[in-house]
């Protein structure tokens, strides 16, 4: 772990820099496999699942009995615990509804803006090393409460042409409209498009690899929303000697067995914490059956000391974590200023897998210093706010001078023409 002791300030950009993405030889990449998709649909398709994943499959369709025998593989123990984690992210949605907002603006001339939903929404769900059937819940349950009509999702097969039954048992339980075994760059376009089999979508969701999130930024330039441009997972921790070592400890490897460019931080305002911490990790990472990956992450990991908290603050937020965890004596002082965060864990009982599994918040969040602009998915990220107005004879009567006015300084004379005609009725 590399420390690091009061790093003065024109140092933070190159000491908080990200892993680099080379995003220009991906694209390249990239660009021709959407073309091939757009072209040739499910033919594209089964070619690139056979170069990329390795598989060759004649129905990417995943079928009742599938979902079946899924569901029959999943331990009773892991389907109540999938059930109890949907019933917090439910209620932690479903709370996030706004009313409808209705305004006079001027006598007779009324405003409302309303919430619809997106109609149809595609999910990606990366394949890899962890079958991530969280992040299943993290995108259907929103996706659902807000009533979008077609939900399709996407995940690559493994080798035996098959998704982990707890990624389809999960699908299934939350209604998913429909499953493709199709991952990486192949299902981004698949989506983007649509194909014979795979239904075109208006917005994309989701993690994964640098391909899929290069492939999703090409995507908008098709017209397709995403969620946001996602990149290796992050966690900031800020621990003061109130925090404890132990458990910061955990907390940090928690994110480095993501991935081996996973970024994990420690600021501290102790350097007693900061020696505490580094121990713990070197004793936790021998237990972990994903120890290769996380030292990977741990290499590059920064354990960060500052003189006080106003510094602390400010570097954080230059930062802008995916995930912040805050343990320290005054956690008001910390929160009143968070400003660039996906989302924040505070106090020593608040580890980040509570929101990574079952606390009710969503874990699909900005990365890469995008929590500076941001948010992390919620209920709004599946609908759209639509204005309706409705204007009586009064109403026109009232602002149709102001409009016209507006309009003929602009040089816009059909615009005037279009109330005058109307005032001239009445
Ligand atoms: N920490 C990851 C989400 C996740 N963790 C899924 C475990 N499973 C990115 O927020
Ligand atoms: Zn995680």
């Amino acid at each position: 772990m590399n420390k690091i002791y009061n790093p003065i300030k024109k140092d933070w950009t190159s000491l908080l820099k990200r892993p680099t993405q080379t995003v220009a030889d991906i694209e390249k990449m990239v660009d021709p496999i959407f073309l091939e998709v757009k072209n040739s649909g499910d033919t594209a398709i089964k070619t690139y699942t056979e170069k990329f994943d390795r598989v060759s499959i004649e129905n990417f369709s995943v079928t009742k009995e599938e979902i079946e025998i899924a569901a029959s593989q999943v331990p009773e123990n892991l389907k109540l615990a999938i059930q109890l984690a949907k019933r917090n992210i439910e209620k932690f949605h479903d709370a996030q509804r706004t009313d409808r907002v209705s305004v006079e603006t001027s006598t007779g001339v009324h405003c409302w803006q309303e919430k619809r939903p997106i109609q149809k929404v595609g999910l990606y769900i990366p394949g890899g090393t962890a079958p991530l059937f969280s992040t299943v819940l993290m995108l259907t349950v929103p996706a659902n409460l807000a009533g979008c009509k077609e939900i399709v999702l996407c995940s690559p097969p493994n080798k035996e042409g098959k998704l982990h039954p707890a990624i389809l048992y999960t699908a299934n339980l939350c209604g998913v409209t429909k499953i493709f075994k199709v991952g990486g760059v192949q299902a981004i376009a698949g989506m983007t498009f649509g194909t014979e089999t795979i239904p075109q979508v208006y917005k994309i969701f989701g993690p994964g690899n640098q391909y899929v999130t290069v492939a999703k930024q090409i995507a908008t330039k098709y017209g397709i929303a995403i969620d946001m441009p996602a990149g290796p997972s992050e966690l900031l921790v800020m621990a003061d000697d109130s925090a404890n070592a132990a458990f910061v400890a955990s907390d940090l490897l928690s994110q480095a067995e993501h991935g081996a460019d996973s970024q994990v931080i420690l600021v501290s305002t102790s350097k007693l914490l900061i020696s505490e911490v580094e121990r713990e990790v070197e004793e936790q990472i021998k237990l972990l059956p994903r120890q290769e990956i996380a030292k990977k992450s741990i290499a590059n990991s920064k354990l960060i000391y500052v003189e006080d908290k106003d510094i602390a603050v400010e570097l954080i937020n230059e930062y802008g974590p995916e995930h912040y965890i805050l343990c320290v004596e005054n956690e008001s002082f910390f929160l009143d200023r968070t400003y660039n965060a996906g989302s924040v864990f505070i106090g020593n009982y608040t580890p980040e897998s509570a929101g990574d599994y079952a606390s009710g918040t969503n874990h699909t969040l900005p990365t890469n210093g995008y929590a500076k602009q941001y948010s992390g998915v919620n209920l709004d990220s599946f609908m759209k706010a639509i204005t309706f107005q409705k204007i009586s004879k009064q109403g026109i009567q009232g602002i149709g001078e102001t409009i016209e006015l507006m309009a003929e300084a602009e040089g816009l004379f059909a615009h005037k023409n279009a109330v005058s005609l109307r005032l001239k009725s009445l």
